[in-house]
């Protein structure tokens, strides 16, 4: 170790946290950076590193009257999606990360990961980047630091998290902080390793250069070490969306929604509810996660630990989403979409024309009627959540908002109805222990298999999936008034392949029955496998399809619900002995309930 090599860590330091700088110091002795540079969060840093970054080539600015503040990113394309394939989990036992997770032994990934962090960074910048999952001084709130190589890192990390010198006030002396730990390197598929270190609050990320495998207060953080952590402390972290809804009288009830990467929470926790519905309001709290801790009052209250959203691009437009356009009109960071002639952006499913020619996500010439998509089906914006025109009052809330209500939703063409609501919290944790869901373009592989995906946090769970399901139940003990607890798909498709239930907007009226079961003031009948709406408790006037759709949208096929319920049965088999039985004796219930009918 040379002096010289770590000597810029000395010379500016944003912080004398001793544990911090000693840590810093490590990493730059490991990677080997030619400069070290700590982000404090200013504008002029964010116009600063922006300038830089379209410079070098990271960055396009995007025509600036159309879109102020906004610029495109390229990323590799071997380096599109997450990938949960080199994602581990390296507690000290395989036990522990449980037999959804890969499990690397903690020695020898930081010796493999090590190997290739060697001098990763010579000739490049090191970053430290200060942040804050949660309102900066929440008692909820955690503070991570991202020493990176990478501008974009920098730059999507500074509209996803509070970033810079809070954070680092909030921290103050303390060695309480996620260690992460990321270097771009060559974008090589083969040196691409994300490890989950839980036991030493630490994340080590090499090779990719993409949306979760990097930004690391987001999946890494939030989400595995996040629920680690929060079953030690008594706590719940979630992939789910956080909405108020607002009714005439002004009273509003939140809502938390677990649905799996690309099934709908951008779009659901910025729903504009259709005209039948005057005087009601959807507003967004979160879009991706959620963190919950029981309230003195006896209540779940949630936070939404992120500041910005990174979220899917294709089939955004006016008519699904007005909210999420508005969002990122300015001020947003596009990845992998495609480019018009004047530096605009385009993709599948945008309002208006297709334009006639673009440069399509990987640079190169489209012209009209290609049938190759322009944009990648996992492109992705970055936008800051003040952004949003419905963005919650109580968004940087320290105390967070009190959940009424939890859904589970997957994607599923078939057997999973509308919307169920459980029996009781038991039941209502079967129901997302279980709960499946189609796969989609945000992890790399097959798209469309129908996978088990327990509370959508089947690639994010950072520990045994059974323990995980036991501090579910665990948790109502803690919780005086717990939420009630849903199901829902919006995704049911008929015979000829159309959805039959229209989504969106629409899915306010299956909203307001949820909120007005929470508020215990609608009916609904009892069915083996939960309890369903009643027609006149169920709001469908106006609704924009026919009405034999809605019903086959909600209809149970008892046949096709026996063979969930054994594989159900084959699945939690599969993840073993720490299932808690009540699970299992829940399923074995229902599974003799419906051998009668
Ligand atoms: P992540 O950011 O990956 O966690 O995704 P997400 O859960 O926030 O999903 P998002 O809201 O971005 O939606 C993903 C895709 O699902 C988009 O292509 C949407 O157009 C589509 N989608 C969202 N809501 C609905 C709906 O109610 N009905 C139908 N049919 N499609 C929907
Ligand atoms: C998801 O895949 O659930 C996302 C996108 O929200 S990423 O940040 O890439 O994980
Ligand atoms: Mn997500």
């Amino acid at each position: 170790m040379s002096t010289i090599e770590v000597r810029p860590v000395l010379e500016k330091p944003l912080s004398k946290n001793p544990h911090l700088l000693a840590w810093i110091e490590e990493c730059a002795t490991l990677t080997k950076p030619d400069k070290v540079l700590w982000c404090d969060g200013s504008q002029e840093e964010k116009e600063r590193l922006t300038a830089q970054a379209v410079q070098e080539g990271i960055l396009k600015p995007l025509n600036q009257e159309k879109l102020p503040g906004c610029y495109y990113h390229r990323s590799n394309p071997n380096d599109v999606a997450r990938v949960e394939h080199l994602t581990f989990i390296c507690t000290p036992t395989k036990a522990e990360a449980g037999p959804t997770n890969n499990w690397m032994a903690p020695e020898d990934a930081y010796k493999k990961l090590g190997q290739l962090f060697d001098g990763s960074m010579k000739g490049r910048t090191m970053y430290v980047v200060p942040y804050s999952m949660g309102p900066v001084g929440s008692p909820m709130s955690k503070i991570g630091v991202e020493i990176t190589d990478s501008i974009y890192v920098v730059l999507n990390m500074g509209i996803m998290t509070r970033m810079g010198k809070p954070a680092l006030e909030m921290l103050g002396d303390s060695n309480d902080f996620n260690r992460g730990l990321h270097s771009t390197l060559d974008v090589n598929p083969d040196r691409r390793f994300i490890c989950h270190f839980p036991q030493d609050n630490t994340i080590w990320s090499i090779g990719s250069g993409y949306g979760g495998n990097v930004l690391l207060g987001k999946k890494c953080l939030a989400l595995r070490i996040g629920s680690y952590l929060g079953r030690q402390e008594g706590w719940m972290a979630e992939h789910m969306l956080i909405l108020g809804v607002e009714d005439p009288k002004g009273e509003t009830t939140y809502v938390a929604a677990a649905f799996p990467s690309a099934c709908g929470k951008t779009n659901f926790a910025m729903l504009i509810p259709p005209k039948r519905f005057e005087g009601w309001k959807v507003w967004t709290v979160g879009d991706d996660i959620a963190w919950m801790k029981p309230g003195p009052d006896g209540r779940l209250y949630a936070i939404n630990p992120e500041a910005g959203y990174f979220g899917v691009v294709p089939g955004t437009n006016y008519v699904s989403n007005p909210s999420a356009m508005k969002s990122i009109a300015r001020d947003t960071i596009y990845t992998n979409v495609a480019m018009t002639p004047d530096g605009d952006v385009w993709w599948e499913g945008k309002d208006g024309e297709v334009p006639e020619e673009l440069i399509d996500w990987q640079g190169r010439p489209w012209k009209k009627g290609s049938t190759e998509k322009a944009a990648h089906p996992n492109s992705r914006f970055t936008a800051p959540m003040s952004n949003n025109p419905v963005l919650s009052p109580m968004a940087n809330s320290p105390q967070g908002v009190p959940i009424s209500a939890m859904i589970f939703g997957g994607r599923r063409s078939d057997t999973v109805p509308l919307v169920l609501q459980a029996f009781n919290w038991v039941h209502g944790v079967y129901l997302g222990a279980t709960m499946g869901s189609e796969t989609t373009a945000a992890a790399t592989g097959k798209v469309g298999v129908v996978r088990r995906d327990p509370m959508a946090m089947l690639p994010f769970c950072g520990y045994d999936m059974g323990t995980y399901f036991k501090h579910w139940l665990n948790m109502q003990n803690l919780i005086k008034f717990p939420p009630k607890i849903f199901q829902v798909n919006w995704f049911r498709k008929g015979n000829d392949g159309r959805f039959l239930w229209p989504g969106f907007g629409e899915n306010m009226r299956v909203l307001k029955w949820i909120v007005d079961r929470a508020h215990g003031r609608a009916g609904a009948w009892e069915t083996p496998l939960g309890w369903v709406p009643k027609h006149q408790d169920f709001d469908l006037s106006g609704v924009s399809v026919p009405l034999e759709d809605v019903d086959e949208a909600q209809s149970i096929d008892f046949e096709a619900w026996k063979r969930e319920l054994d594989d159900a049965g084959k699945y939690f088999e599969q993840l073993g002995e720490t299932v808690p039985k009540e699970l299992e004796l829940q399923r074995q219930m229902l599974r003799e309930h419906l051998a009668r009918v």
